[in-house]
């Protein structure tokens, strides 16, 4: 029989190309050497180093599926992924700041800017020189963003936009947000608008206090009648087809994400339990934690294999979005449950941040919300296999 890989028992790694593998291993070399040296003191004082952003930049990992005559490497979707899955095993905060930028920021500007837009914005935000950030989520809408109210009114030379977006990453130090608005211009459809920094009557307080991605920073956006010209405007999509075509591309990388930090606290449990004797021999010698560690690998293992093919159909142009639902749903709840149970097998060492699973078990939790819940994407499935909408 063919001998057995315990850390890939489907030989992942062999269903690449070189060029997929290459892009993984420089991601996985900058996270080893640039990000987990800083992630423990990022998480305990909640703090974001801008740096990260230009870093990313350098190695090509911001907006890396865009074409390179705008800064992109033109990278497929599975390459992606697969460095979502190596900044996501040190810690999603950076991944979130990774595909807050490439998925909700350049994506938008690339498919549904103008030729003019994509010059301005998309190389500076390749390299990282700018931050953007993507409000679509308000204090009183979240699941539910076709009921948002912010909105922009028609005027001279441009729109007026007021409203408020809340919990969005990276907006205080963002300095483009793409925001969505309904306009009274377009029968007061969803439009997209790039806002900059230093328009008037536009403010990003951080957010406080949160006990989960404390190494990504949140804020709000507050928009005071603020006038956006013309020319910021996206024009070439209407509807919330717009915000969902970034989305389809986010909760994609999250799949992979997902399971880069579940890998890390299944390794950290087999590792912590070998090393860890109680009554008289390792922990990882006892049948319930065994069956712990086969139940993550096998969760781990079958959730990369659904990724890989979810980021085949991206790049051939055949994935549906309720397939995206369905990796996005499962392999964040999975890592979420992966987490929890790891936390638990390190005892009480394993609410130190020292161990790094504890930390993983509070990011996983927004995972998990952000980008749809689990259960709005249940109720996507569940629509989709019924035809009966139980949103409302
Ligand atoms: P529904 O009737 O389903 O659809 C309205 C219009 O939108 C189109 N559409 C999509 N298009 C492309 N891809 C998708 N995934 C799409 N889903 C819907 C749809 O075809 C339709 O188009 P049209 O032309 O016919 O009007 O709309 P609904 O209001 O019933 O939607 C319900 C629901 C639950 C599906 C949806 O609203 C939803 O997914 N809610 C979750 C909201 C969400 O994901 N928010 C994310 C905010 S961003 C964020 O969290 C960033 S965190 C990033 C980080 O830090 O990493
Ligand atoms: P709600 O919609 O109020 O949901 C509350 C609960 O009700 C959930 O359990 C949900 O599953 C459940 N629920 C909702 N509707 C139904 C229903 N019909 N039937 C049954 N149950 C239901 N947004 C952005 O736009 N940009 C960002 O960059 C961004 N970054 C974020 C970063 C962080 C750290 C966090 C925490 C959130 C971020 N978000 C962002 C917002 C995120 O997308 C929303 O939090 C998410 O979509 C859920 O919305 P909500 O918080 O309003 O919860």
């Amino acid at each position: 029989p063919a001998a057995f890989d315990w850390a890939d028992p489907f030989l992942l790694d062999t269903q690449l190309t070189e060029e997929e593998r290459m892009i993984r291993d420089a991601a996985a070399a900058y996270c080893a050497d640039k990000l987990a040296p800083r992630v423990l003191m990022a998480n305990r004082h909640e703090t974001f180093d801008r740096d990260i952003m230009t870093e990313m930049g350098a190695l090509g990992l911001l907006g890396s599926t865009i074409p390179e005559a705008y800064g992109g490497v033109g990278a497929n979707y599975v390459s992606y992924g697969l460095a979502a899955r190596e900044v996501e095993r040190v810690d999603s905060g950076y991944r979130s700041a990774m595909s807050v930028q490439s998925s909700l920021v350049m994506h938008p500007i690339f498919a549904y800017g103008s030729e003019e837009q994509r010059q301005r914005f998309l190389p500076r935000l390749a390299t990282g020189e700018l931050v953007g950030c993507f409000g679509l989520t308000e204090p009183d809408h979240g699941s539910d963003p076709g009921s948002m109210v912010t909105r922009a009114k028609k005027v001279d030379g441009g729109y007026s936009v007021s409203g408020a977006k809340n919990w969005i990453t990276n907006s205080p130090i963002a300095d483009i947000a793409v925001v969505w608005a309904k306009s009274d211009a377009h029968d007061g459809k969803i439009r997209g608008f790039i806002l900059e920094r230093g328009m008037n009557g536009f403010e990003t307080p951080k957010i406080e206090g949160k006990f989960s991605l404390r190494a990504s920073i949140t804020g709000m956006i507050s928009m005071d009648e603020v006038f956006v010209p013309e020319e910021n405007l996206l024009p070439n999509v209407s509807g919330l087809a717009g915000p969902f075509g970034c989305l389809n591309r986010a909760r994609y990388g999250i799949a992979w994400g997902a399971m880069g930090a579940a890998e890390f606290c299944w390794h950290a449990a087999r590792q912590y339990t070998l090393d860890r004797t109680q009554f008289g021999r390792p922990l990882a010698q006892t049948q319930l934690i065994q069956k712990k560690l086969a139940d993550m690998q096998t969760e781990i293992t079958l959730g990369l294999q659904g990724a890989l093919r979810l980021g085949r159909m991206m790049d051939d142009h055949t994935a549906p979005a309720e397939g995206i639902s369905l990796m996005k749903r499962n392999n964040c709840g999975k890592a979420l449950a992966i987490a929890r149970e790891s936390r638990d097998m390190h005892g009480g060492n394993g609410v130190s941040d020292e161990y790094g699973v504890i930390r993983h078990v509070m990011n996983l939790e927004a995972v998990n919300t952000y980008e749809g819940t689990h259960d709005v994407h249940a109720l996507i499935l569940g629509r989709a296999q019924t035809g009966l909408q139980a949103f409302f």
